[in-house]
């Protein structure tokens, strides 16, 4: 039996691009993720429950518990110690490529300031200030290009081994970094916890299930309070601080008489110069003579997150839409840099005349030209690569051009910054919100989509779930681009949240879901609660807030997890992480956590049950606030 006659585009998404789409990819005979994950199941239950280890070679291995002479390892190691170690290995994969996209703007900062990364600029010198001053840099006298390589210099030695302590970390409540001292885990060096984290992994190493779970606390820290956060605070510094914005979202943000880009991956250092590139008077005359009314720019996933967040450049969709958004048929250039980007896509793109280009030399991929930016040659690189999508534009097939529906309206530019100019210079507004229980509290939902879950499915009944309950949603990474497409990111998604939510969003002018950028950007919201918690004199793990990752299905999110759960943010996870194959690991991370700092994963995949454990725990911890409860 052909796949395609036992997958059915409405039970593999919820939304209505995302169906017409896969019906077309099905009538046309091209192979999506859906169809790939349908192949693959059922899965591994060795892998599935984290018991199976291929560390060395005199494995590999794999634990039976029904059986009794296959309890452990050709090394001895048995089932606890082989779910922590590849739960360990999970976590340092997510905080190398958050931290590897942070030490990228960290150079780039230093190329700017030594004059070598034409295109790039600084563009927020007030934040370069106080950056620096955080870093302990006296700038007296000093103008921007010259702070810029000092403080890169000290971001690097975040990196690195020679400090006792990530310099951000200091931004935490004083509660937490005491916790954080008794317990050993504050993060040296961002590298050094990482690189730690595969040696202690080694057979032969670390062999106590605990002390690696430790271990991945302090290692998952490295990533929220230093490498993401590095990247978060630099990407603003060089291309702006977000502030509120409109724009669209989903696959009719393509122009069936434009040049359509599309910028996938991560890293705004990219798509930044693709976006100055595209400005070109001369590139968009070519566009004309080309027979195009324009040079039209979306995004997908991380880097369009950036995008949108900084220049309200829409997004056409997010992980499980990035195949969809070739098989429009209306994609001259599909430009990557990295993360998250499906090897399948040049393959699909070869069914068109889409032509998809690499960006970076860290992250090539099959039936793509290679193009690699580097900051001394970016923007000149940009506009040869928006030439050629020009170019690409008589190769239209039209015939095989479907872009479905129409542009849905969203609000995005959520930053703390912006926040707080918008609440008058003062979180004030905001806690005695709280305070009164009009705003119960607030939950971050962040993450992916993952075809084990109808895709969006499980974001949208969630969130609409939690603003009718009057708590405000911060939405980051591909869920924010559910949320959108379901509208929940305008003034008309105020009428579906609870009466103080309501009034309190009408008063300021914001939606009930607030855009808070890529998952980078995370650790925007780190900052933010470890703002309100100082401001209240108390520890995150006190606060009426949350986070959830409903649909997850990267090793970065459970980095993130695990960081906000080390933070003391309790997080509820759709599917389930590979770690069940020991009860010992699988209740400390579900409970046992929760004793040591204040927070831990609850897992539940059922959405409706999901949403009302987290409305149960805002009203727990208002309660403990001593803050009137509905419990
Ligand atoms: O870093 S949400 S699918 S695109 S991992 Fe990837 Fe997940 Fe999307 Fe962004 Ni985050
Ligand atoms: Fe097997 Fe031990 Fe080697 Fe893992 S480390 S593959 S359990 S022998």
């Amino acid at each position: 039996m052909k796949l395609a006659e036992v997958l059915h585009p409405e039970d593999c998404t919820l939304t209505s691009d995302g169906q017409a789409m896969l019906n077309k990819a099905q009538r046309e005979g091209i192979e999506t993720v859906w169809d790939r994950y349908t192949a693959q199941s059922p899965h591994c239950i060795f892998c599935e429950t984290g018991l199976s280890c291929r560390i060395c070679m005199m494995g590999p291995c794999r634990i039976n518990p029904k059986k009794p002479d296959e309890k452990r390892g050709v090394c001895g190691a048995d089932a606890h110690i082989i779910v922590a170690r590849n739960f360990l290995r999970t976590i340092a994969a997510g905080a190398a490529s958050h931290s590897d996209h942070g030490r990228e703007l960290v150079e780039i900062l230093k190329a700017v300031g030594e004059g070598r990364a034409p295109g790039y600029r600084i563009r927020e010198p007030e934040k370069l200030k106080n950056l620096a001053a955080e870093y302990g840099i006296d700038t007296a006298g000093q103008d921007d290009l010259s702070i810029a390589p000092t403080l890169a210099e000290a971001m690097e030695e975040d990196f690195g081994t020679s400090r006792k302590s990530i310099r951000l970390i200091n931004r935490a409540p004083e509660k937490r970094l005491e916790l954080w001292d008794k317990l050993g885990i504050i993060p040296r060096g961002i590298d050094r916890e990482t690189c730690e984290s595969l040696h202690r992994t080694h057979m032969g190493v670390d062999n106590d299930w605990l002390s690696l779970l430790t271990h991945g606390l302090r290692n998952a820290l490295a990533d929220g309070w230093g490498g993401s956060l590095i990247g978060t605070e630099l990407s603003d510094v060089l291309f702006g601080i977000p502030r509120p914005k409109s724009s669209e979202v989903n696959l009719a943000v393509l122009k069936e008489d434009q040049v359509n880009i599309v910028l996938h991956g991560h890293n705004p250092l990219v798509s930044e110069m693709i976006v100055q590139a595209a400005k070109s008077p001369e590139l968009q005359k070519l566009a004309t003579e080309q027979g195009a009314k324009g040079i039209n720019l979306v995004g997908v996933c991380c880097t369009g997150n950036e995008l949108l967040m900084r220049r309200g450049i829409p997004m056409a969709g997010n992980h499980l839409m990035t195949e969809l958004v070739l098989v429009t048929g209306a994609v001259e250039a599909l430009v990557v840099d990295y993360q998250c980007i499906m090897p399948s896509l040049g393959t699909i793109a070869q069914c068109y005349h889409t032509r998809m280009y690499s960006t970076s030399d860290k992250a090539r991929f099959p039936n793509a030209v290679a193009f690699e930016m580097t900051p001394e040659t970016a923007l000149e690189k940009a506009r040869q690569l928006v030439k050629e999508a020009v170019m690409n534009y008589p190769n239209r097939q039209p015939d095989k051009v479907s872009i479905p529906g129409r542009p849905v309206k969203q609000m995005t530019g959520f930053s703390v910054e912006s926040l707080l100019e918008g609440l008058g210079g003062s979180l004030d507004p905001l806690l005695d919100a709280i305070k009164s229980g009009k705003i119960r509290g607030a939950i971050g939902i962040v993450g992916c989509n993952n075809p084990r879950i109808k895709h969006d499915a499980a974001h949208r009944t969630i969130i609409q779930h939690l603003i009718a309950n009057d708590i405000l949603v911060l939405d980051t990474g591909c869920v924010s681009v559910a949320t959108a497409k379901a509208g929940l990111k305008t003034l008309d998604a105020i009428q579906q949240a609870g009466p103080g939510l309501k009034e309190i969003c009408t008063a300021v002018g914001i939606p009930p879901v607030l855009h808070m950028g890529s998952c980078v950007d995370n650790s925007r919201i780190l900052v933010l609660v470890s703002a309100i918690a100082n401001a209240l004199g108390t520890d995150i793990s006190d606060l009426p807030v949350a986070a959830a990752a409903p649909e997850w299905y990267s090793e970065k999110a459970v980095t993130i997890g695990f960081y906000a759960v080390a933070s003391g943010i309790t997080t509820f996870l759709g599917p389930m992480p590979p770690i069940t194959g020991s009860d010992k690991v699988a209740a400390a991370a579900t409970k046992g956590l929760e004793d040591i700092v204040g927070a831990c994963f609850i897992v539940e995949e059922n959405p409706e049950k999901a949403a009302n454990l987290m409305v149960k725990h805002i009203e727990k911890k208002r309660g403990g606030l001593g803050l009137d409860s509905r419990q």
